[in-house]
């Protein structure tokens, strides 16, 4: 006989989502029961890391990812997690289990009281089934809602004793469905785009991360190259879609409304492509636009496209879009602009090494294609300016900055790309939200290689201080880590490296091994 629990599991075969990220209770277990050998298990010992490593996979895979959490308390440690998954467009079917039904309502331990209330606003959809039978059909659901542009986190709660029950007839058609979209602009829309293009005077090129999540980073260049247009990254980049030392590349605008009119003062066109307008931080009120500039903005995301304050938009499917526009586009003889001057290497004074010699040796000894996860706020303009990257899928950073994304999500982008070598560049202060990732990286033989830059303090928000004038906030050093303790504690091998060359010793060795290494570096603190 089918059950819930059979018909369920091949809904997620065919689908592909044979890897569970979860950490499992009571209410888990009956799913858990008989677990296909085809499938595996992924164990995070917290939620906050599971929910992280399924995030990286997700994103480095470009397909929905299953992470199975525990009812009310585990949803909520996951929470913080969906910040960075909703603003990445990162698809996340999250199934949390519930009580039995008929002991939801007396509020049993573990009974999840409005489940599908507790992850909202952060997910796309959030739903318990009314009835057993319903759950492979919700489950199907939730597949398609979280790889349907704009992709994103849904929930699933599902009451326990669902698992075991017959599957109601016809649930075999659910397993081979496939939802597809098309995203291609109409003609007028496109000859549109092209007229105002056309007519730019010096437009410029601003690039968020849906061009790297649509692998459209080539036609970005060919877009740029056509036109003889700079190339920039939207602010609060967290990918990477343009090849980072090609002569286009102007490196990631400010994240102020002011400071990117005056990057952009001498364009009379802005053309934003896969990233909202903009993701401010830091509050630098001032004119949306530089002085007599126009803004077009191409996205696959409705809700982007309605809150922008300012600008044009096309929702659209970014590849398709892009494509067109390459084919469409006349030839122009505006010069392409200069290449930018190589980063000069920076003085050590002898004491503690700067970031920006540590992100210099990365440079010199990880491969080309290398890819970097990373979560170290004080240091991401030194890290853009000084580490290349060239292929698609090469960089990843907490979309809402939500910390306890870097370390898992490392694991995480790991396990889908296990081709590539992923690099784990981690504040000291950021490595503690998501540390027991290093226990998964561990226990699996996920080799990453994490670089834990140990300034001792909150070194972003110090910064943060001095912009909003705030000279006595408490709780702001992390001093008395062992980053080294703690990694072996985990199970992970881990060295400390004091100098350029213990760090660039520690790094080649650990680039020729295939396990995981933690390297803790002691380093100054440098303003983002
Ligand atoms: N908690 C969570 C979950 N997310 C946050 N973003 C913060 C707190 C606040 N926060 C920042 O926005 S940056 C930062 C904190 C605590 C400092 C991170 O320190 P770090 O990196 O050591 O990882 P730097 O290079 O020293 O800034
Ligand atoms: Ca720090």
């Amino acid at each position: 006989m089918k059950t819930v629990h059979s018909a369920s599991y091949d809904i997620l075969r065919q689908q592909g989502l044979t890897t569970v990220f979860g950490n499992p209770g009571s209410n888990e277990l009956p799913f858990l029961k008989g677990f296909p050998e085809d499938f595996r298990y992924i164990l995070g010992l917290h939620e906050g890391a599971v929910v992280g490593m399924a995030d990286g996979f997700a994103l480095a895979s470009g397909q929905p990812a299953f992470v199975n959490l525990h009812a009310a308390a585990g949803t909520g440690n996951g929470m913080g997690a969906l910040t960075n998954a909703w603003y990445s467009h990162s698809p996340l079917v999250i199934t949390a289990g519930q009580q039995v039904r008929s002991m939801i309502g007396v509020e049993a331990m573990l009974a999840n009281v409005d489940a599908a209330q507790l992850p909202k606003p952060l997910v796309k959809w959030s739903h318990e089934p009314a009835c057993a039978e319903d759950v492979p059909r919700a489950l199907s659901q939730a597949i398609h809602m979280a790889n349907q542009a704009p992709k994103g986190p849904v929930y699933l709660s599902i009451p326990y004793d669902d698992w075991a029950r017959p599957a109601p007839a016809g649930v075999e058609h659910l397993a081979r469905r496939q939802v597809a979209t098309a995203g291609l602009p109409a003609a007028a829309q496109l000859r549109h785009l092209v007229q105002r293009l056309a007519a730019a005077r010096n437009p410029v090129l601003v690039l968020g991360p849906d061009v790297d999540g649509s692998q459209s980073n080539h036609l970005a260049v060919q877009l740029a190259e056509r036109l003889g247009m700079p190339a920039w990254v939207a602010p609060s980049a967290s990918r990477c879609p343009f090849p980072t030392r090609h002569p286009s590349f102007r490196g990631v605008l400010p994240a102020a409304i002011a400071g990117i009119s005056r990057c952009l003062a001498e364009h009379d066109l802005i053309l934003v492509v896969g990233a909202p307008v903009f993701r401010y931080h830091q509050f630098a009120p001032g004119d949306y636009l530089p002085e007599g500039c126009e803004l077009l903005h191409i996205t696959c995301d409705p809700g982007e496209a309605a809150r922008s304050p300012m600008g044009d938009a096309l929702v659209g499917d970014i590849a398709e879009t892009l494509q067109a526009l390459v084919w469409a586009l006349p030839e122009c003889d505006r010069p392409q602009p200069p290449a930018l001057p190589a980063p000069a290497p920076v003085e050590e004074t002898g004491g503690l090494l700067r970031p920006e010699t540590v992100f210099d040796v990365i440079n010199e000894l990880a491969p080309k294609d290398a890819i970097y996860v990373k979560e170290s706020t004080s240091t991401v303009g030194a890290f853009w300016q000084r580490v290349e990257m060239r292929e698609p899928g090469s960089y990843y950073f907490p979309a809402a900055g939500g910390l306890g994304f870097g370390l898992p999500a490392a694991v995480g982008v790991q396990l889908a790309r296990p081709e590539r070598r992923v690099i784990g560049i981690i504040g000291d202060g950021s490595a503690n939200y998501g540390i027991t990732a290093l226990w998964t990286a561990a226990q699996y033989q996920i080799p990453v290689v994490f670089i834990i830059l140990k300034n001792g303090t909150y070194g972003a928000l110090r910064w943060f201080a001095d912009v909003l004038q705030v000279s006595d906030a408490p709780g702001l050093d992390v001093p008395g880590l062992d980053f080294c303790a703690i990694g072996r504690g985990y199970g992970v091998h881990a060295v400390q490296a004091n100098t350029r060359e213990a760090f660039a010793e520690a790094l080649s060795a650990a680039l020729a091994g295939q396990r995981p290494v933690l390297i803790e570096v002691p380093t100054l603190t440098i303003e983002p």
